[in-house]
């Protein structure tokens, strides 16, 4: 008996690498933490920007529950079993009128994990849709191997490298149009990119890249992983977080530094540049 997803939800992603829509949270509720968010952003400028975006849960209570949302975990429990960690977490926001993309690509490319078969749930904080520049998938690519990606660093490119897969055939591209509060669950080999924004609001994605169970190893560099449910990892270099029991709570904040600089060291291994996020 699944928890959240239906069978043919589960096929879905097996078969195409994708789920979407699936509701999350109400409209309200999205739209109260985009608000959180946003007066976050103001507080804690050096906290959270477009360099400084990741693992934004470790240390911020709002965004630490949604990692652990009962509907997105019991939908993981379905794809994954009942053990399971967080390996890190991106908010992709896209300014309005903005050039940003997101280039074709597979997440699992740079996690330097020894599988690529894990899901990862993307929950809309504001429409994402056409206009906005919402995520499109190629569907059933997760079925090929990892591609080779070329590392651009190009301007306007939101992912770390900005690396992208050359010719991708895109005649079973298929849009993810969210509404605010709805995720969508993609899988660690999926070839996916976004266009940029190009309506007046912003653009807002929290991906909670990956939920990962134990059978999973990290076989590049250490990371730091959430504990979400079920068994712990063993490989947590001792390192036993504190969640975040208000914003910004201070052990919390040394802890993320230390995950963003492990984290860093995973992505940009082998790199001829690192970003600086
Ligand atoms: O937010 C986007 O447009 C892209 C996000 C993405 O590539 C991901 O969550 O894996």
């Amino acid at each position: 008996m699944h928890k959240v997803l239906s069978k043919s939800q589960i096929e879905q992603y097996h078969d195409e690498g994708f789920i979407s829509p699936l509701r999350v949270i109400t409209e309200a509720d999205a739209l109260s933490i985009k608000t959180q968010l946003e007066e976050a952003e103001e507080l804690y400028p050096e906290e959270i920007n477009a360099e400084s975006r990741n693992n934004l849960h470790l240390s911020f209570s709002f965004l630490d529950a949604l990692a652990h949302n009962t509907t997105i975990v019991d939908a993981m429990e379905d794809l994954i079993g009942p053990d399971i960690a967080l390996w890190a977490s991106v908010m992709f926001i896209k300014e309005p009128s903005s050039k940003q993309y997101v280039s074709w690509h597979q997440d699992a490319t740079y996690m330097g994990l020894d599988s690529v078969d894990f899901p990862t749930p993307w929950i809309a904080l504001s429409p994402s849709n056409i206009e906005t520049g919402c995520m499109t998938m190629i569907s059933g690519s997760h079925k090929s191997a990892i591609q080779k990606h070329e590392d651009t660093y190009a301007e306007n490119n939101i992912l770390t490298r900005g690396q992208v897969i050359p010719n991708v055939d895109e005649n079973k591209a298929v849009n993810l149009i969210l509404r605010p509060g709805e995720m969508s669950i993609h899988h660690g080999a999926i070839i996916h990119g976004s266009q940029p924004n190009n309506s007046n609001q912003r653009r807002i994605g929290f991906s909670l890249q990956s939920y990962i169970s134990p059978e999973i190893k990290q076989v590049v560099g250490r990371n730091i992983w959430t504990h979400i449910r079920g068994k712990a990892r063993h490989d947590v270099d001792g390192l036993a977080l504190d969640r975040p029991k208000y914003n910004m709570d201070p052990i919390t904040v040394s802890q993320r530094k230390i995950a963003e600089e492990n984290l860093s060291d995973i992505l940009y291994k082998g790199a001829k540049l690192k970003r600086k996020y």
